[in-house]
């Protein structure tokens, strides 16, 4: 059997019933094939079997206290799987669905999306099945506290660094920090997406919406395009989504739908974005309110209503596998141009398929959502340094960031034969460098 292959069927017998995990390998691996095809040497050294076995996986319990005494018990993850270019990296997800197979598919993506970003991290991934809706501030406080007081003997600032992700924010992670802090009694860039009052980084909180939109607007520029008069869709109304919008209405779009769990808004005079703020941000509502505060916006109950709505440009910002094939060919029929991946795997292996054959420019999310996990890497810098830059600064480092990713990736797939497909080349842009580390650090 060709080498790609023997690792994937290995991969899903030795680790059944992990869907997610299985779909992000082959994903990635069938992007490598010309990589290995042209560097024998790595199945030599077993390459492709290493880089898909985490080099460590952590599984704890979360006990804690609700207001009215009820004890809950909660499973806490941690997955640190690759550390050649640098530390560990990676968010924390809160969530109900959060098992190890999602914790290994975001693990392995990060791996290459800290890649691109061209810093020294490393990739890995955590959460938990804690489900933080509905939740008072004192019951999140004492969760987080919970969880750290296990993660933070595996964690450190040159070890292992988490942030967020989906019910992780900056509230959570003031929580997880103060807790750290307290056992630790180091005051150090242990998490990213701190406050600004302690340590952490302006333009963290917009970084990954803005970086996708950057880089959207590289891949129009290219084609002598822009945003400007464009109808776009955006999925989700939490962190990303929201700074996805904001920035694209900025540059000239027309952002007319976004959903959360329940259902979707569409405002065909263009989402006010502060009203969505208020809700989500402030008051931490549903969706359903904006119909309620806005004249002439509709809420329709259900997600999936989102993508038959007309638009040029579709920014999936929510979850994994929130367009699926049957969605992608309702994109496209509609004449969906670009796609840009906010989430982590928010299209189907399928949905990928039918937007590669339509000719859409798909731009897949290890590579348009980088700018997270980049400015959480400048934010480690700026700790480190014992420094502070302006917002300008940061955002100026990060366009270039997203702008480089771009070309990368474009770049990585002429050279490796399959032009135009970025599911490819961004796979085989992260992976070279990490290969590279692997195979000059031995058998390890
Ligand atoms: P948030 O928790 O801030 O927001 C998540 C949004 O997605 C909410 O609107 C939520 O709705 C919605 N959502 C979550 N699960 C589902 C679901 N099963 N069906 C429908 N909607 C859902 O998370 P983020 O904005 O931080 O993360 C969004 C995505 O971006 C994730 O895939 C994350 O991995 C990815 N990402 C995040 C980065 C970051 O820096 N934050 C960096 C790179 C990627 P509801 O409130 O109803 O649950
Ligand atoms: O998926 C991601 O890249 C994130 N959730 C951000 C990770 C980070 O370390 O900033």
């Amino acid at each position: 059997m060709e080498y790609v292959e023997r690792v994937l069927a290995d991969l899903k017998a030795k680790n059944p019933n992990e869907p997610e995990f299985h779909q992000a390998a082959t994903e990635i691996l069938n992007g490598l094939k010309p990589v290995v095809a042209k560097h024998p040497e790595y199945e030599k050294a077993a390459l492709l079997e290493r880089f898909v076995e985490p080099e460590r996986a952590v599984l704890f319990r979360v006990p804690w206290v609700d207001d009215n005494g009820t004890v809950h018990i909660n499973k806490g993850y941690r997955v640190q799987f690759n550390s050649a270019i640098g530390p560990y990296k990676g968010g924390l997800r809160f969530h109900p669905s959060v098992n190890l197979s999602i914790i290994k598919f975001l693990g392995l993506e990060q791996i290459l999306k800290n890649s691109l970003t061209g810093l020294p991290i490393g990739g890995g991934k955590g959460g938990s099945d804690f489900d933080p809706k509905g939740k008072s501030d004192n019951e999140i406080m004492r969760f987080c506290q919970s969880f750290m007081t296990e993660l933070y003997r595996h964690i450190g600032q040159d070890t292992d660094v988490p942030a967020g992700d989906i019910g992780v924010g900056g509230r959570e992670i003031g929580y997880l920090f103060g807790q750290y802090k307290r056992i630790r009694d180091e005051h150090v860039g242990v998490l990213t997406g701190r406050g600004l009052s302690y340590g952490g980084s302006l333009s963290r909180t917009e970084a990954t919406g803005y970086g996708l939109v950057y880089m959207t607007e590289e891949a129009l520029k290219c084609r002598g395009d822009s945003f400007k008069g464009k109808t776009v869709i955006v999925s989700g109304s939490g962190n990303v989504a929201i700074y996805a919008t904001e920035k694209a209405q900025s540059l000239g779009a027309k952002v007319v739908a976004m959903y959360d769990s329940n259902g979707y808004v569409y405002d065909k005079n263009g989402i006010q974005i502060d009203v969505v703020k208020q809700i989500k941000e402030v008051e931490r509502g549903r969706i359903k309110e904006y119909a309620a505060r806005v004249k002439g916006a509709e809420y329709h109950e259900g997600c999936k209503g989102i993508w038959t709505i007309k638009c040029d440009i579709a920014l999936p910002c929510a979850t994994q596998n929130e367009i699926d094939k049957e969605s992608a060919e309702i994109l496209v029929k509609n004449g969906v141009k670009y796609v840009g991946e906010g989430a982590n795997m928010p299209t189907t292996l399928e949905g990928i398929a039918v937007f590669q054959k339509a000719g859409v420019i798909f731009l897949p999310a290890k590579a348009a959502n980088a700018g997270g996990v980049a400015t959480s890497a400048l934010e480690m810098a700026q700790s480190s340094g014992r420094l502070f830059w302006t917002f300008e600064e940061v955002d100026a480092k990060l366009k270039n960031i997203m702008i480089n990713i771009y070309h990368n990736m474009d770049n990585a797939a002429k050279e490796y034969g399959c032009e135009g497909d970025y599911v490819a080349g961004a796979n085989i842009a992260g992976f070279l460098k990490v290969a590279a580390a692997m195979m000059a650090q031995g058998i390890v």
